[in-house]
């Protein structure tokens, strides 16, 4: 059984009233240099940083809030130096249109189709059914995770670092769900489309592809547990999509429909957005070649301390946090700036695709540290950049996150 807890899962929506309580509040405690109660600054350079925190979306802790509905909700920072899994009630959440509140699982099917022998209508039984169990530890991020710290401001949703966790997922292969139906020669390409549809006129439904060989990784899921509980609602129950080492666009939530194609995939969120520049572009520039966002570079992120703490002068600091190997094993981590260079400590590993912690020691604190941070490696040889590469949407930022602590 995919769902213990029976056949009906239902988001039950209590008032969730934040935003404009807390938009009044900020203009005259901003003022003061506080962060009124029930807020977060995000850190974003230059515009409105001010978030209001709520623990009123149903299955959530605190989480910020960047937008009500749909539901697009961030994970504080903080939630990162509590370990390499990221709970699932403090998950972040995206949804491109607005979400069904509800999913009947009893009557829900997975449609296999397009470019398939035959095609197949599958039950929750039937999915679980189709091959061995697999589990994997892997990375969920936004492509635009961190996109609000961009400079120059792009548009888009304003996220800080906090559009990323980790998790369990427990599923079973999408080429075993694939066999179900049998995949012609030629095909290309596997899209994938969920129980949500767009409620303006004239909108592009939300639907991803991957490419064929990409589907057939032992790794790709068609996943229903997430660290050992049934999907929530907000994170796709009863069933989504999991590309390990890829941006989450693709881990489809609510799969309702599976495609083999074996064409390209014009369809808007593939052909027209979700696309990064071929070359480097800078701000202003125009008809440049673009490809769409696949597989996530290396990242790395102190969460033991915040810009603007303090360290204590004349005694030795141990700095700690996550990093990320992107697509790929993570293989080093340096502290970097304010003069340092000195290699962390990794911690527990638990997969090519999950973060995993490190530590560092800086000897003896002699001064203020201006603008250190963390630079990460994976085993290909990709390494967090120095400087921003800049895109018009913000995706998939990797620059080294800096941080500067007062000694005192
Ligand atoms: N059905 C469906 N799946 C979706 C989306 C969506 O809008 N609808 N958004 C995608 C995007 S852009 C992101 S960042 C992730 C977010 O996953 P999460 O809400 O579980 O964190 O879901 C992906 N899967
Ligand atoms: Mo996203």
């Amino acid at each position: 059984m995919i769902d213990p807890d029976g056949d009906k899962r239902k988001l039950t929506r209590r008032a969730v009233m934040v935003g404009a309580g807390g938009a009044a509040l900020a203009g005259p405690v901003l003022a003061q240099g506080l962060i009124p109660s029930g807020m977060i600054d995000l850190g974003l350079p230059g515009g409105p940083s001010l978030r209001p925190l709520t623990p009123l979306f149903p299955g959530k802790g605190e989480m910020i809030v960047q937008r009500i509905r749909p539901p697009v909700l961030e994970t504080p920072m903080t939630v990162f130096d509590q370990g390499t899994i990221t709970p699932n009630d403090r998950f972040f959440v995206r949804w491109n249109w607005e979400m069904p509140t509800s999913v009947n699982a009893a009557a829900h099917r997975v449609a296999v189709g397009g470019a398939v022998k035959a095609p197949a209508s599958l039950t929750l039984d039937e999915i679980a059914s189709a091959g061995e169990h697999v589990e994997v530890v892997a990375i969920n991020q936004c492509a635009g995770n961190g996109r609000g710290l961009s400079q120059p401001r792009v548009t888009g949703g304003q996220w800080g670092n906090g559009a990323m966790g980790c998790a369990r997922w427990t599923g079973v292969r999408l080429k075993d769900v694939l066999a179900k139906a049998g995949v012609v020669s030629g095909a290309t390409r596997v899209r994938f489309a969920g129980l949500d549809v767009p409620l303006t006129d004239g909108a592009p439904q939300f639907i991803k592809s991957i490419p064929i060989d990409i589907a057939m990784r032992d790794d790709v899921l068609v996943a229903w547990g997430m660290n050992g509980e049934p999907l929530p609602l907000l994170h796709g129950y009863p069933l989504r999509i999991v590309v390990p080492g890829w941006f989450s666009t693709y881990w489809v939530k609510m799969l309702a429909t599976i495609e083999v194609l074996t064409g390209e995939d014009d369809s808007h969120y593939v052909a027209k957005t979700y696309r990064v520049p071929t070359q480097p572009v800078s701000p202003g520039d125009k008809d440049f070649a673009t490809v769409p966002i696949t597989a996530m570079p290396p990242r790395s992120f102190i969460t033991s301390h915040a810009d603007g703490d303090t360290a204590a002068l004349g005694q030795p600091l141990t700095l700690r946090g996550i990093a990320m190997g992107g697509d790929a094993a993570l293989s080093k981590v340096d502290l970097v700036g304010s003069g340092l260079e000195l290699p962390c400590e990794l911690g527990p590993d638990e997969g090519p695709f999950a973060f995993r912690r490190w530590t560092v020691t800086i000897p003896d604190v002699s001064a203020d540290l201006t603008g250190i941070g963390v630079r990460a490696a994976n085993v290909n040889g990709a390494v967090q950049p120095g400087t921003l590469g800049w895109n018009p949407s913000g995706y998939a930022r990797n620059v080294i996150e800096r941080i500067t602590l007062r000694a005192q």
